[in-house]
């Protein structure tokens, strides 16, 4: 099958290829698609060369399907282009999440959404991803009335500048700012930009998208996302409350038991998730289970995930693979 992945020198599009590479999607054939500016160049998947070519070649070429990493405004003018010609798109921007005729897909939480009448799917926000793989099941138990959740996020989710920008500031080297402040030996309790309610556009996706994946609008979620000086994955410290009472030990079981999770919850060991170990894996990584002591029914517990993984090119992939699996490619 012809894949074309879009923005294909990004953080997230070199990412997309590593894991289209070691999943082994069926692919005969890969159109890497980029801005006019990196047309020409070359990227490398599963050993061979391929030269980028724009987004007019990009259609052109009739690929299958179009995996987008490549921003809000292309995708709005593109991606309905790709779509006219036949092309399915899995978009990684916000342009169409929250578009009611797009689905915004998690596989493990609502993939039986997709039809074959679906030629733009949204792939959600990373830090909504990471935080509904593991909410779905426990939702599905016990009924979720509420969520309160922290984020510690890495600067691999603004991209290549601040990755830059930290490890220059962590060698006392000048260089080009991502952020308005120094990230290393800081934290921004800001990502993206405030809205007239005083959340970040980052806080309203959480809200938004949470409710919208897990076709529930009762679930009521208020969020506070920070960027930290971290690569490996982004952190969440998530406060649920349940309509029903719960056992701790079923909890645990529960999520050891759903797709994508992984429990590491073993504080006599000091074992509990962290990015430098979600780093470079596609699971959803869950710990320091406990019940809030304060208010009846809930839980409190962390989840780790590798931002770009999970939260972006693993899910956009695992998406392509549901459509292929349904003989919608
Ligand atoms: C971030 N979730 O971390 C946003 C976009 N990737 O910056």
């Amino acid at each position: 099958m012809k894949v074309a992945v879009v923005g294909a020198t990004g953080l997230v599009g070199t990412k997309m290829l590593e894991v289209l590479a070691e999943r082994n999607f069926p692919i005969t054939e890969l159109v890497p698609v980029a801005s006019e500016r990196s047309v020409g160049k070359e990227v490398s998947f599963k050993g061979k060369q391929y030269k980028i070519v724009s987004m007019a070649d990009g259609i052109a070429a009739k690929p299958a399907v179009a995996i987008f990493s490549a921003g809000g405004s292309t995708s709005l003018e593109w991606a309905p282009k790709f779509a006219e010609a036949g092309i399915r798109v899995i978009d990684n921007s916000s342009a169409w999440r929250m578009d009611p005729t797009k689905k915004l897909v998690v596989p493990e939480v609502n993939a039986e959404v997709l039809t074959q009448d679906d030629f733009i799917i949204a792939n959600p926000n990373c830090s909504t991803i990471q935080m509904v793989v593991a909410l779905q099941p426990l939702h599905k138990r016990y009924g979720i009335k509420r969520v309160v959740v922290s984020t510690y996020q890495s600067v691999t989710g603004t991209g290549k500048k601040a990755v830059d920008q930290l490890f220059n500031e962590r060698k006392g080297v000048e260089g080009e700012m991502a952020y308005k402040y120094q990230i290393d030996l800081n934290v921004i309790p800001q990502i993206d930009v405030f809205l007239d309610n005083g959340y970040t556009k980052e806080e309203m996706k959480m809200v938004n998208e949470t409710k919208k994946i897990m076709q529930d609008d009762s679930i009521r979620v208020t969020a506070t996302t920070v960027r930290i000086p971290v690569i490996g994955g982004h952190s969440e410290s998530v406060n649920i409350e349940f309509a029903n009472d719960f056992d701790l030990t079923e909890v645990r079981n529960i999520l050891a038991a759903a797709p994508g999770v992984i429990v590491q919850d073993d504080i006599a060991n000091q074992q509990y998730p962290m990015p430098l170990w979600a780093h470079e894996k596609d699971e959803v990584f869950v710990g320091r289970l406990r019940r809030d002591e304060t208010q009846d029914n809930t839980l409190n517990m962390w989840i780790v995930s590798d931002n770009l993984r999970k939260g972006a090119a693993t899910n956009a992939v695992q998406i392509a693979e549901y459509l292929s699996a349904k003989g919608l490619l």
